[in-house]
């Protein structure tokens, strides 16, 4: 049997199973789901779980001024680059207990079949844990990330606050006396690889009735945040003729979005998602309204139309002003070959059906990509769930996700 054949045997099902429900009631949510937002205390408590699981393997921890976390498996030869491997453990304010903690806890799961085997590699495994992934709390999406791939970003990402005015930089001075035992290393250490296993939030793997998603591509996405601005007025006496209603304005532009994905083809995505209204009382005409669009499609010429059209719509409307900002942007980007194929070998060898396949969802191997190179697992969603408490993913797909991620980090560490 091969080296990586054995660590992809090395996988134990109970030991992810129970590391996957223990990791779930951080954050876990009385009817089930998961709200465990970035630098929240269930995502502090989350990590400090998966430090201590992994130190407990002989794992080493470090973790970076982003928040990122590293747990290295040594090697033969150590000061070669490691074979990363990981996700997120930030999940939406509803969200599944899978989305991103199933491929940091694959990770682990990585490091504890090499543990079982005794395997040294040549090179050292890590697992990592990147922060803010989601965006949901501080936008944009994957800022942990992104600063790995480019140091100059974090600085803007500090800055980015949530809803009540906290900042992602006072999120992050947690960590220093949360993880004493955690050092601090720079941003953008050399990787030879990256491997992220996801789940797949889509259906394709469930319709094809494969197990594995040999991920190809991501699709691209972007993010916009619309502000229509008109005057707060007493709802009984104003005038309808002096009326500067900002929702009437936010509703006209909203309509004007979803007749383009309405005229746009099957594969173009747009959503809000988000609506704030200014001052929000119900007999207060509102004054200002801000609302966010996300964005999406395989092909750049086909978002750069849409965002074309969707910036015409920042016009004056309904006597009030309309103002657009990008606040993301993720490009269609293609995975490593070499890493894709030993995706699709570890697939093979464990003997499971797959598909090579695109990503409708934005990942943190997106960013990775200009990086090192990169690729991704999927296994299959039921009903193609996701970013909804109602997330599932049968187990032992969890574990077959698990198994072709193990022999394909072998596999690149070993070389
Ligand atoms: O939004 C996304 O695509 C990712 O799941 N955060
Ligand atoms: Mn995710
Ligand atoms: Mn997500
Ligand atoms: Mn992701």
């Amino acid at each position: 049997m091969t080296l990586p054949a054995e660590v992809a045997a090395a996988v134990d099902g109970r030991r992810l199973g129970a590391l996957i429900r223990d990791v779930s009631t951080l954050g876990g949510l009385p009817g089930g789901g998961l709200d465990r937002q970035t630098l929240t205390k269930p995502d502090l408590d989350a990590r400090r779980l998966m430090v201590d699981r992994c130190c407990s393997l002989g794992a080493q921890p470090w973790r970076d001024p982003a928040g990122n976390f590293f747990l290295r498996w040594p090697a033969t030869a150590s000061d070669e680059p490691p074979v990363a491997t990981g996700s997120h453990i930030d999940s939406q304010p509803g969200g599944g207990t899978l989305d991103g903690a199933y491929g940091v806890c694959a990770a682990i799961e990585v490091l504890a079949a090499l543990a079982s085997t005794g395997a040294r590699l040549r090179r050292p495994v890590e697992a990592v844990i990147w922060t803010n992934e989601e965006g949901c709390r501080f936008a944009p999406g994957t800022m942990g990330s992104s600063a790995f791939a480019d140091p100059s970003a974090l600085d803007e990402f500090l800055a980015a606050t949530d809803g009540s005015g906290a900042t992602f930089g006072e999120g992050l001075a947690q960590l220093d006396a949360a993880f004493p035992d955690v050092p601090l290393r720079p941003l953008g250490v050399p990787l030879h690889a990256f491997v992220e296993a996801h789940i797949e939030q889509g259906t394709t793997l469930e319709d094809t009735a494969n197990t594995i998603g040999i991920v190809e591509r991501i699709q691209g996405s972007r993010w916009f945040r619309f502000q229509t601005r008109g005057a707060a007025s007493h709802a009984g006496t104003t005038p309808r003729s002096r009326k500067r209603d900002a929702l009437a304005a936010a509703v006209e532009v909203a309509s004007a979005l979803y007749g383009l994905l309405t005229e746009g083809d099957d594969a173009l995505r747009l959503t809000i998602g988000r609506l704030e209204v200014v001052p929000g009382s119900v007999n207060v005409v509102p004054a200002a309204v801000t609302f966010t669009v996300d964005l999406r499609h395989p092909d750049t010429e086909v978002l750069d139309e849409v965002e074309a059209r969707l910036r015409a719509l920042a016009r004056p409307t309904a006597g009030c002003d309309v103002q657009v900002m990008r606040t993301m942007t993720m490009s269609p980007s293609l995975f490593h070959p070499a890493v894709v194929d030993a995706v699709a070998r570890g697939a093979r060898s464990v003997g499971l059906p797959s598909l090579r396949m695109a990503s409708g969802a934005f990942h943190d191997s997106l960013r990775l990509i200009r990086h090192c190179p990169t690729g991704m697992v999927f296994v299959p969603s039921r009903d193609g769930l996701s970013h909804n408490t109602a997330e599932y993913t049968d187990p032992d797909d969890l574990v077959a996700g698990a198994r072709v991620l193990a022999h394909a980090v072998a596999e690149l560490a070993g070389r």
